[in-house]
């Protein structure tokens, strides 16, 4: 049996750096998996399960680190991308287009970049920067994305599942290497799968 769904690889991550331009990021190099969403989303939380930590979410809510990319070390070779959030009212339009450059440009350029985790809140799945992300990930080509559907702790089970399936219906009549699952950070749902995706992507034998 592979070891696909423990959660041990990643207990040992670390804070690395905080890089407000891909220039600062660790050398370009093994395997990156970055983690994106909308302010609010979740993103803390989905990191802190994966890790088990709650140092590094905080390390992700330290005011002027939360527009940078905060990178997070597993081992000689794998590490964790926390991109900015993106999507709040309040954030004047300079800060949005510069949000909007940095994810653009490491998502461009990193090539070390293997997948790309979306965390969305599962009540407000699909906004109009979810598209743009996933519009821009499509135009890289080779780039997958895992959609979470985030605080299903929210909704009763017939009404999560039936917004994973329109979900899923949306993105598979534009993308190829999207996929998408319900999960919600509080209790812990859907963690194997979520662990099965980034095996693959860690290439955890
Ligand atoms: N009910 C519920 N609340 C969640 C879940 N995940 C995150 N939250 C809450 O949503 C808020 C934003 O979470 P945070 O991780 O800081 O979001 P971020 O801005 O995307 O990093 C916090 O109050 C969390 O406690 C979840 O799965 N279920
Ligand atoms: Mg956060």
């Amino acid at each position: 049996m592979p070891l696909r769904d423990t959660t041990s690889h990643y207990q040992k991550a670390y804070f690395l750096l905080s890089a407000a331009d891909v220039k600062q990021l660790p050398a370009d190099q093994g395997i990156e998996v970055a983690m994106v969403g909308r302010s609010n989303a979740g993103k803390s939380s989905v990191l802190n399960k994966i890790t088990r930590s709650k140092n590094l979410a905080r390390v992700s809510k330290t005011p002027g680190r939360t527009q940078q990319v905060n990178i997070f070390v597993i081992d000689e070779t794998r590490r964790i991308a926390d991109l900015p959030g993106y999507g709040y009212a309040k954030v004047p339009l300079a800060a949005k287009e510069k949000w909007q450059k940095t994810v653009d440009q490491y998502i461009s350029t990193r090539e070390s970049l293997k997948g790309l985790v979306l965390v969305m809140d599962i009540r407000h799945p699909l906004k109009p920067t979810d598209w743009q992300l996933l519009d821009y990930c499509a135009h890289r080509g080779d780039l997958p994305v895992h959609i979470l559907l985030n605080k299903a702790d929210k909704l009763s089970r017939s009404a999560a599942a039936q917004t994973l399936k329109e979900v899923k219906a949306e993105i598979a009549e534009k993308y190829d290497l999207v996929s998408c699952q319900i999960f919600s950070a509080m209790k812990g749902e859907g963690l194997k799968e979520l662990f099965a995706v980034l095996g693959e992507w860690y290439e955890y034998k």
